[in-house]
């Protein structure tokens, strides 16, 4: 198909790009029907209905221009409750479009639909979209790619091809049984038992090899390559053997370039990298597996590979040349993630917010609850396993959204006691954290800002249960990481390694293990934002908070008003 389009491309490439400036000059609206339905699809020799959007698998790749507009219609004929997040987009004024269940809006029950409406504003590069409710999004997701405006371009030399490596995490079992046995039980879900590119498991997997997927390129060529972690679980290392990659964005911001063998993207993250074929003609393995910074857990410690293929490559009589494997990081090698998240810039010199209003300190990490009288838990002691953010775990309400709550004034659903610091200090990182503080509190709490404030957050990683590495992915934002490090956030010290004059622009920064990360933002968008680990586990034992971010003047300071199909809880 690939190489369809590029012949495609090289009849008519004038005339189309003429055509293009001529036609398509102004932003557009984008209409899609997304239909949720099962799906048939074999994967590691078994065959799963699945949840897909549209039967495909992965979903279908949304392109849109900096400046359009989406309208989505989503009908839900699959058996299970659905809603869809567009991460990363900024959705200004639109929260009833970003899609976290129970949080912005009810979800769309199974025959109910709900259209999605919401412009792109100021942003370019690589985002995604997945499903936001239970552990759907582990096959309901796909590319969300955001192209400059018609009038603009990319801050570097066009590439020859463009193509999308979404790294995805399959069960060979329904996730949703997966994740329904691990909360009924307290325990840790079963681990997944492949990691997918483009929706396959690659070679190193049974029954898998004839479907991995293949990247064609030609020698001489500059091309880009979108790189999602779409995963439930598992931060991922990516590489492609013998090619140096360039990395030149992240999260839709774009960075200062780099060059790098090695690339760590946690759930949620997306990274945009040059490649220049310029090795010897032939097929080259890119390949992704876990990075794992928790202790004493099982994971999924395998491989997904495609193939980078010249196609120029010798092409022998009976077999294809066998791919070149390439070198990775071990599981463990904190090393080398820090390496990559730590050389990330801004292009230029960018505007931090200096004039702090709110400054957040929060923990984030693992807990224990007593196993309830009577029944019997499997998780660590014979506890359940929980999750929080300043010892408060994460509950959703069930009758309201949270943003309907707020916007029609409904008591009860929530609270605004959100802590801005832990209710305890202790020292975060210790091998020895008392037993008295593992147990945390569920609640469903927001904290409040003020429209325009300016917010620091101090993101602080506890040893409970295990130290881990925390993907964290604020919704209706991009911030600025300013710092991070390991061992104690120190104010003393610590604020002296904050970079002010270019750091990167994301929306979700890998917090290190057994260490901190400090971000800033401007609230400028009103509504409420879910703020979460993008493992999908430890949101679901309650690793999130919500902002409550207020109206501040006129109309362009103010939420829209809800559409009129937006589901009810009942
Ligand atoms: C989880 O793994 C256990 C042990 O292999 C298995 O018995 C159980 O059926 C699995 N649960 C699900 C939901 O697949
Ligand atoms: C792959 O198939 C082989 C041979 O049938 C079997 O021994 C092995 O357990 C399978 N591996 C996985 C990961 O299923
Ligand atoms: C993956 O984990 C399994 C089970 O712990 C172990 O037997 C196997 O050696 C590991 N494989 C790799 C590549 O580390
Ligand atoms: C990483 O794992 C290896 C074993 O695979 C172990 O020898 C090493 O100590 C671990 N490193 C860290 C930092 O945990
Ligand atoms: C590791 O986990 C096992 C099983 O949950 C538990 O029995 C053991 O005590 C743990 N070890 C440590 C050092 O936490
Ligand atoms: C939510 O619904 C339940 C069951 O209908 C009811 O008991 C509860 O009072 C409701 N809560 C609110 C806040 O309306
Ligand atoms: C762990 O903490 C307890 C109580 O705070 C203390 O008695 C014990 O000596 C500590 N153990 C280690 C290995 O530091
Ligand atoms: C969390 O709150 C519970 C209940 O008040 C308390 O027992 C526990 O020590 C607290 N833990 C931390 C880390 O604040
Ligand atoms: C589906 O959503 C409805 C409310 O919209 C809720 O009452 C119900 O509990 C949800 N079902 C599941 C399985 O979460
Ligand atoms: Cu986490």
């Amino acid at each position: 198909m690939e190489s369809q389009r590029n012949l495609k491309t090289l009849f008519s490439c004038a005339f189309l790009g003429l055509l293009h400036l001529f036609v398509f000059a102004a932003a557009e609206v984008q209409y899609h029907d997304f239909v949720v339905q099962e799906t048939p699809v074999k994967r590691l020799c078994k065959t799963h209905s699945i949840i897909t959007v549209n039967g495909q698998f992965p979903g279908p790749t949304l392109e849109v221009k900096n400046g359009d507009t989406l309208v989505v219609k989503v009908v839900n004929k699959a058996q299970y409750n659905v809603t869809i997040h567009w991460h990363g987009i900024r959705q200004l004024r639109t929260a009833w479009a970003d899609g976290p269940e129970f949080v912005t809006q009810c979800p769309i029950r199974p025959g109910g639909s709900y259209t999605y409406r919401f412009t792109i504003n100021g942003q370019e590069g690589t985002l995604w979209w997945h499903a936001h409710s239970s552990w759907l999004r582990a096959t309901v997701y796909g590319a969300l790619i955001i192209h400059p405006k018609a009038d603009s371009s990319y801050p570097f030399p066009m590439p020859k091809r463009e193509a999308p490596v979404i790294l995805g995490e399959w069960w060979d079992a329904n996730p949703i049984d997966v994740v329904n046995e691990a909360t009924r039980t307290g325990g840790a879900p079963n681990i997944s038992d492949a990691y997918t590119i483009n929706g396959q498991p690659g070679d190193l997997y049974n029954c898998s090899s004839s479907d991995t997927v293949i990247i064609p390129v030609d020698s001489g060529e500059t091309n880009l390559i979108r790189v999602i972690n779409a995963a439930l679980n598992n931060e991922l290392f990516f590489t492609i053997a013998g090619h140096q990659m360039t990395v030149v964005g992240a999260d839709a911001s774009y960075l200062k370039p780099f060059t790098t063998n090695v690339i760590m993207l946690g759930p949620g993250q997306t990274t945009d990298v040059l490649i220049t074929t310029n090795q010897p003609p032939g097929r080259y393995y890119m390949a992704a597996r876990a990075y794992f910074s928790a202790q004493n857990a099982s994971f999924d410690n395998t491989t997904t590979t495609a193939i980078l293929e010249y196609k120029s490559a010798p092409c022998p009589a009976k077999q294809p040349l066998k791919p070149i494997f390439p070198s990775l990081p071990a599981f463990n090698d904190t090393g080398a993630a820090s390496a990559f998240t730590t050389s990330l810039r801004s292009p230029s010199k960018v505007n931090v917010p200096t004039d702090i209003d709110e400054n957040l300190f929060f923990t984030v990490g693992l807990g224990l609850f007593d196993c309830p009288r009577g029944q019997t838990c499997s998780g660590p002691n014979g506890k359940r396993f929980t999750a929080s953010m300043n010892n408060v775990s994460f509950a959703l309400p069930r009758n309201f959204s949270i943003l309907q709550a707020h916007h029609h004034g409904i008591n009860g659903v929530f609270t605004t006691d959100f802590p801005a610091v832990p209710p305890v200090q202790f020292d975060y990182t210790s091998n020895n954290v008392s037993q008295a503080l593992w147990q945390t509190v569920p609640g469903t709490k927001v904290y409040k800002l003020k429209y325009g404030s300016n917010v620091q957050i101090v993101l602080q990683d506890t040893s409970i249960v295990t130290p881990e590495n925390h993907p964290i992915h604020i919704h209706g934002y991009d911030f600025y990481i300013v710092a991070e490090g390991f061992g104690n956030f120190n104010s003393q010290t610590d604020t002296g390694k904050f970079n002010l004059v270019d750091p990167p622009m994301r929306n979700t920064v890998a917090v290190p293990v057994n260490g901190w990360a400090v971000i800033r933002f401007v609230a400028d968008n009103p509504g409420v934002w879910l703020m979460h680990c993008h493992l999908d586990v430890h949101i679901t034992w309650g690793l999130a908070m919500a902002f409550l971010v207020e109206n501040g003047f006129g109309e362009l300071q103010t939420l829209e008003a809800p559409p009129v199909d937006l589901p009810e809880c009942f």
